[in-house]
């Protein structure tokens, strides 16, 4: 599985070196965050299981803001720039980072793809992980807000089997609520999960194919801007 990381596995990687791994990450996300305040631009941990449905959201975020604001991304993936080809096509300036065998990005992975954005003239930088419930939680990226994006189609119990990411989050958009007329899913059930999961749950039930929900996602991102930067989300847009 991932070499990085050994995926918590104290046989493959010993905790100390673990433990060390860690260490050198938080401090070169501490270096991004720094970077981030000082350009003033709202930076997103976005993760989720593989096809929760990361990219459709910000697909559908571009259209819904289209000219409004600056949405940048940095898109992680094992094997492909699949997600920086469909969101460049949707008129987010995006990057690919291909990981190869990890299973997460790292601070330092961003801090190297930060030379080949723009990203000081955005509002909002999306970092969307590689998709996993797991590691992408373990490793801070320097992001201010971590967003997860959970589909309905996962299953009620996901929040209680995968607490690490969880309690990491800051908002969860519970995606492809479209899908919800087909499905026995219970989304009380979801909410309990998250509330016995997150320090604070906050959940938006969200559509990328329908819009459901979007105002409600835009609107959680502007407050989340202004209590980063005190600033509203379209300063840079409406200076240039
Ligand atoms: N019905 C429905 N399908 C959706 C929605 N959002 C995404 N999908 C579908 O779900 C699949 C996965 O969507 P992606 O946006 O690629 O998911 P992802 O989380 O970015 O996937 P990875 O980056 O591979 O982890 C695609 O077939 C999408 O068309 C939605 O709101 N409704
Ligand atoms: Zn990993
Ligand atoms: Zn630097
Ligand atoms: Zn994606």
């Amino acid at each position: 599985m991932c070499e990085t990381c050994g995926c918590g596995d104290p046989e493959l990687v010993p905790i100390e070196i673990q433990e060390s791994i860690l260490a050198g990450n938080d401090r070169v996300a501490a270096h991004n965050r720094e970077h981030f305040a000082g350009a003033g631009v709202l930076a997103i941990n976005l993760m989720g299981s593989p096809g929760s449905g990361k990219t459709a959201l910000l697909e559908a975020t571009a259209a819904a803001w289209s000219g409004k604001v600056r949405l940048g991304a940095i898109s992680g993936d094992l094997a492909t720039s699949r997600d920086a080809d469909r969101l460049k096509a949707a008129g987010i300036p995006s990057l690919s980072i291909t990981t190869g065998s990890s299973c997460h990005l790292d601070a330092e992975l961003v801090h190297k793809s930060l030379h080949d954005l723009d990203w000081r003239d955005l509002d909002l930088l999306v970092i969307e992980n590689v998709g996993n419930l797991v590691c992408p939680a373990v490793y801070d990226l320097g992001q201010a807000v971590n967003v997860v994006a959970l589909a309905v189609t996962e299953g009620e119990d996901k929040p209680l089997k995968y607490p690490v990411m969880f309690r990491k989050a800051d908002l969860v958009l519970l995606t492809k609520t479209d899908l919800l007329p087909h499905l026995e899913v219970d989304v009380s059930v979801i909410e309990d999960g998250l509330a016995r999961t997150m320090p604070t749950a906050a959940m938006i039930p969200v559509s990328a194919k329908t819009g459901e929900g979007m105002d409600d996602w835009l609107t959680w991102l502007e407050a989340q801007r202004k209590a980063v930067t005190g600033a509203g989300v379209s300063t840079k847009a409406a200076a240039g």
